[in-house]
């Protein structure tokens, strides 16, 4: 439900539901508008800013991401979601938790802050949703999520593997080390959207790009429910997963990707899976001065809220 309220509901709300139209470039630009607070008391799940690109091997930017996805979102916060026709919100309790705060260019200090931080969270019964950050955001997640849940189903939409086997600890190896750590199980892992070269010598199910032309969302779909099964699974969004063409502003961009399209008919689709939790990374504003990057961001994340609220009509 909207309704108009002459507040800013990022601290002027008194109920932690529903969304109220404000105009998108006034007020405190929480994620969708959510109240701002670390208060999690009755709350489903928050959203947590890591904004670090200290491990990027290309441009880097993406420590802009949190913020930028924020703002984006606002253009996004009107109630009711096409073609859902509910407001996720309504049904979902998500309060944007801020960002991580770590010591300025420590990527071990970033990475234990950013474990503790959500494992905090996900202590009081919340789950934690991420806006990186370069994709190494995702390990300290990772490993929040794997102390509560043990080893974790695993959703990539990425152009890149990331498992290079390699002792550094970076955006290009981190899901090497994910499953060195036994955070995720390799046999319910699936990567989707890969057209880069990476050794494959793993059980992990990865779906290249020419595949998903081939076969088009809904046999993604199928082949996402056959791996990952009814098991607690985390979903880990890489921006550059989709075409330069629609988000240029990555740090690594790999042309021939995704199409709106085909991310959206796919998200839309993953009703019927057990998402624990969810991120959004690599996110690099200053190579997209459009902001479609962000826009594209915040969406992806909103219909992946609209997937988990369906269940709960
Ligand atoms: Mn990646």
């Amino acid at each position: 439900m909207s309704r108009i309220h002459p507040g800013d509901q990022a601290f002027d709300n008194n109920s932690l539901y529903g969304t109220e139209n404000e105009m998108p470039y006034s007020g405190v630009r929480s994620f969708m508008r959510r109240r701002l607070t670390r208060e999690l008391q009755g709350v489903d799940f928050a959203v947590l800013g890591i904004p670090s690109d200290m491990s990027t091997s290309g441009r880097p930017g993406a420590r802009l991401g949190p913020e930028a996805v924020r703002r984006a979102s606002s253009q996004l916060s009107w109630g009711e979601v096409w073609p859902w026709g509910f407001d996720p919100f309504d049904r979902l309790a998500v309060v944007d938790y801020g960002d991580v705060h770590f010591r300025r260019g420590q990527v071990a200090d970033m990475l234990a802050r950013s474990e503790e931080t959500a494992h905090s969270v996900l202590m009081q019964g919340t789950g934690v949703v991420g806006i990186g950050g370069d994709h190494l955001s995702t390990l300290p997640l990772l490993r929040a999520h794997a102390r509560v849940h043990g080893p974790l189903a695993y959703i990539q939409f990425d152009a890149h593997r990331d498992t290079q086997a390699n002792d550094a600890i970076d955006h290009g190896t981190f899901v090497h080390h994910a499953m060195q750590e036994g955070l995720i199980d390799p046999t319910a892992s699936i990567q989707i959207g890969i057209r880069t070269f990476y050794d494959h010598n793993d059980p992990m199910t990865v779906l290249y790009r020419p595949w998903l032309r081939e076969h088009g969302a809904a046999a993604v779909v199928q082949e996402i429910e056959r791996v990952v099964g009814d098991r607690p699974t985390y979903l880990s969004f890489d921006i550059d997963a989709v075409d330069p063409a629609f988000a240029p502003g990555t740090g690594t961009p790999v042309v021939d990707g995704l199409t709106p399209g085909e991310v959206f008919d796919t998200l839309r689709a993953l009703t019927n899976i057990n998402l624990v939790g969810f991120d959004l990374v690599e996110v690099a504003p200053p190579y997209d001065p459009s902001e479609t990057t962000a826009l594209f961001g915040a969406s992806v994340l909103l219909e992946l809220f609209c997937a988990i609220a369906s269940k709960r009509g």
